[in-house]
C-alpha cells in the first residue's frame, strides 16, 4: 500500500564540498518526492554525537563525527509516497562501493563514511531525526 511520509535527508559535507546539493536534489524530485523544508547548518560535536547517539559504542564513530562536523550540511524533510524507503533506494547501499549503479552513493560516495548522504532508516528514526532538526 502506498502512502505519504515525511523523511530526514542529509546531503553530507563531502557531497556539499563538490557542488552537487542540485543534483542531488534533482534525484528526489524526478523520483517523486519534494524537499517541504530545508536549511544548511554546520554542526557541532556535541550536535553531531546526539544525532548519531545510536552509534556511539560503534568503531567508527569517532570518525563518523568528524567528518559530519568538517564543513557544512544540507538537511532537508523529503515528502512523498514510501518517502524513507524510496529515499533509501535512490541513495544506494552505505558502502558506496556495494550500491547499485545509478544510485545516489554508487555515483557520489568514497567510502562507508564519505559516502555524500544520509536518510532516515525507520518511521521512528524519521520523526526523531526531522524532530531533531525541524520544529514541526
Ligand atoms: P546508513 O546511513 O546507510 O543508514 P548506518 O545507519 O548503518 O548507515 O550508519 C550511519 C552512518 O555511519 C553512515 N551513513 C556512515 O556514514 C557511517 N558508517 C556506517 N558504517 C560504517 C563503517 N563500517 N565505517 C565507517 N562509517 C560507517
Amino acid at each position: 500500500m502506498l502512502f505519504k511520509e515525511h523523511t530526514l535527508s542529509i546531503i553530507k559535507p563531502d557531497a556539499v564540498a563538490k557542488n552537487i546539493i542540485g543534483s542531488i536534489i534533482n534525484r528526489f524530485e524526478t523520483s517523486g518526492l519534494s524537499v517541504i523544508e530545508a536549511k544548511m547548518l554546520k554542526l557541532t560535536y556535541i550536535q553531531a554525537s546526539e544525532f548519531y547517539s545510536e552509534h556511539q559504542k560503534k568503531s567508527f564513530f569517532e570518525s563518523l563525527i568528524n567528518f559530519i562536523i568538517s564543513g557544512p550540511i544540507f538537511i532537508q524533510i523529503l515528502a512523498g509516497n514510501n518517502s524513507i524507503q524510496r529515499n533509501r533506494e535512490i541513495m544506494g547501499a552505505t558502502n558506496p562501493k556495494h550500491a547499485l549503479a545509478g544510485t545516489i552513493r554508487s555515483d557520489y560516495g568514497y567510502d562507508c563514511t564519505k559516502n555524500a548522504i544520509h536518510g532516515s532508516d525507520s518511521k521512528i528514526s524519521a520523526i526523531r531525526e526531522i524532530h531533531y532538526f525541524f520544529n514541526t
